[in-house]
């Protein structure tokens, strides 16, 4: 059912030396709180955003509404205050519950639109990514590297084999996409059969992938923060929606056109993947 797994000994092993120290560089942890550490720009602005935007705002709304109600149980309940006022509206009090909460989405919308436009505005990039959803694993082609041929991402089905690989199961695959840093990579996203989404939290980056259709997003990846990050499909596709992960391998950019020289060492095996949701190695 999984492909032959060619990559890993043979035309990688020239990546290893530079992947190994900053292998599994981000992933989910037991009892994690907050985002994972972000290595792209857009992840950093968005990481600022919620940090140090909403949650302080959040905070403050919060508070402020708990320290009301709890005023109001102490000091309007029926044995402090027996004789309950007729009082119908305010306007002073109207004006203040409606301006300042203005002022809140005045204040929040600057940042957060730039940001918004950021991440939705393409940057000049260096290269381009193609992620195709099938049912249910995710298709890469190298549209710019013509000797890549486009390979299918599988996850690795058992504990074991995830284990054996060192790596984190439900979302480690077979064949990793691989990406050099430093580098502003253009995803463009679609699908074979229906709605996926190509969602990549340390990245920053959450697209969906609509057949018929092709979504572009971006992303780059400091240089310094080689490693390996998880992604998941994030749209309700179907019975295998859970297991379809995403894995991008970043390495360096000399360590990548090595492996682009190599004809990405990912051989012929297996480029189409259509309607009828099977890979070549399992039909
Ligand atoms: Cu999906």
């Amino acid at each position: 059912m999984h492909l032959p797994k060619i990559a890993s000994s043979t035309a990688v092993t020239g990546l290893t030396g530079s992947m190994s120290a900053a292998a599994r560089a981000a992933e989910p942890v037991d009892g994690g709180i907050g985002f994972q550490e972000a290595v792209t720009p857009v992840m950093e602005k968005l990481t600022w955003f919620h940090n140090w935007m909403l949650m302080p705002i959040i905070t403050g709304i919060v508070l402020l509404v708990l320290a009301l109600i709890i005023y109001i149980m102490v000091r309007f309940n029926e044995k402090a205050n027996p004789q309950p006022s007729k009082t119908s509206h305010n306007t002073l009090i109207e004006v203040i519950w409606t301006v300042i909460p203005v002022i809140i989405l005045l204040v929040m919308i600057v940042p957060s639109m730039r940001l918004l436009y950021f991440q939705d505005a393409l940057p000049e990039t260096e290269m381009t990514i193609k992620a195709t959803g099938n049912t249910w694993n995710w298709e890469y082609s190298y549209i710019d590297h013509e000797n890549i041929d486009s390979f299918v991402s599988s996850m690795l089905e058992e504990r074991t084999d995830a284990e054996a690989e060192g790596k984190p199961y439900l979302l480690g695959t077979d064949f990793p996409l691989v990406v050099p840093s430093g580098t502003r990579v253009k995803v463009l996203v679609t699908s074979n059969n229906n709605l996926h989404s190509f969602a990549v939290p340390a990245f920053g980056i959450k697209i969906d992938a609509i057949p018929g259709r092709i979504n572009e997003t971006w992303f780059e990846v400091f240089e310094g923060r080689e490693g390996t990050y998880y992604g998941q499909c994030s749209e309700l596709c179907g019975v295998r929606h859970a297991y379809m992960p995403i894995e991008i391998r970043v390495v360096t950019r000399d360590a990548f056109a090595d492996w682009v020289a190599n004809d990405g060492a990912f051989t012929t095996t297996v480029a189409t993947n259509t309607s009828g949701g099977q890979t070549a190695a399992q039909q």
